[in-house]
């Protein structure tokens, strides 16, 4: 049965009918989010890396973060906020009853303000699937494994995020080994680079000290890094391979695209020896080499 869905799912989805361009910063946790669920479904797409000092190449946007995905299924049409790209796509790819466009509708942005009184957008329903009573059954057998995923994708964005900064430019040497790594990966003029990576790496790691306050972590930052690691590695549990049961699902794809950023700084090797979340993050890796996954 599962073979014949899979068939179906590239009949209807021929190579070429969905175009993509995502906009990024290499190293942003929310666009490694998007790469990690495009690569893991096999989706081709093209990247347009952003210049973090100018932001030349969103200048078409009143939106103006990264990532933003460019998606022509038809008709071009821009999406915005990593959980809404994820949410949208994945729905247009296991129901293709409606458009990419309505599909999009459903995920509306709402201006909220923040405690400390900035205005921010927020997209209402971003972590929900737009399916049929038939569809679900099928993503989601029980109604559990659905709350468990958006549960904890939801928990990728609001916490594991605010972890990663703080971590990787915790000390002066940490925060200049970030920017090295930020800017031999990002978009930056010669000058431009070198001025980001000293001039980066000290108001970086001033800021994030800032963020360890408004974010309520320990002193020791690595231990709430840990302790989140760990607490996401109890979640999945001794039984299953991922959340998602033997594949994963948006929120393993969600924690992997968030960790992954660190890769190659103290942070990550921290994590890898005082946590347990190696075995998982192998699986990951594993999991989304193999491309072109069935829906
Ligand atoms: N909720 C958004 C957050 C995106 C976000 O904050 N992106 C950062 C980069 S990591 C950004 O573009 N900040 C504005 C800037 O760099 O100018 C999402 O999930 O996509």
């Amino acid at each position: 049965m599962k073979k014949i869905e899979s068939v179906l799912f590239f009949l209807q989805l021929p190579a070429g009918s969905l175009q993509l361009t995502l906009y990024q910063y290499k190293t942003c946790p929310f666009c490694s989010k998007v790469r990690a669920f495009l690569d893991y479904h096999g989706l081709p797409y093209e990247i347009v890396e952003v210049n973090p000092i100018m932001r030349k190449e969103i200048k078409f946007s009143s939106y103006r973060k990264v990532p933003i995905l460019l998606a022509n299924a038809g008709s071009p049409l821009q999406l915005n906020d990593s959980s809404v790209i994820i949410s949208a796509i994945k729905t247009y790819l296991v129901s293709r009853r409606n458009s990419l466009e309505e599909i999009v509708s459903f995920y509306p942005a709402i201006k909220t303000v923040t405690e400390q009184g900035k205005e921010v957008l927020e997209y209402e329903n971003k972590y929900w699937l737009m399916l049929d009573e038939k569809e679900t059954k099928r993503v989601y057998p029980v109604k559990e494994v659905r709350v468990e995923e958006m549960k904890w994708r939801k928990w990728a964005d609001d916490w594991l995020v605010h972890l990663i900064s703080p971590n990787v430019y915790r000390t002066p040497k940490e925060a200049l080994a970030s920017f090295d790594y930020i800017v031999r990966e990002g978009k930056f003029g010669t000058l431009e680079g070198l001025f980001a990576k000293y001039v980066g790496a000290v108001a970086m790691f001033f800021v994030s000290k800032r963020l360890k306050k408004r974010h309520q972590l320990r002193d020791d930052v690595r231990e709430d890094l840990y302790e989140a690691v760990n607490e996401w590695v109890k979640a999945v549990g001794k039984n299953r391979l991922f959340m998602g049961g033997n594949q994963p699902n948006l929120a393993d794809l969600a924690v992997y695209g968030v960790l992954r950023v660190m890769e190659g700084l103290e942070a990550f090797d921290d994590m890898m020896v005082h946590t347990k979340i190696q075995p998982w993050y192998q699986r990951m890796e594993e999991a989304i080499e193999k491309t072109g996954v069935a829906i």
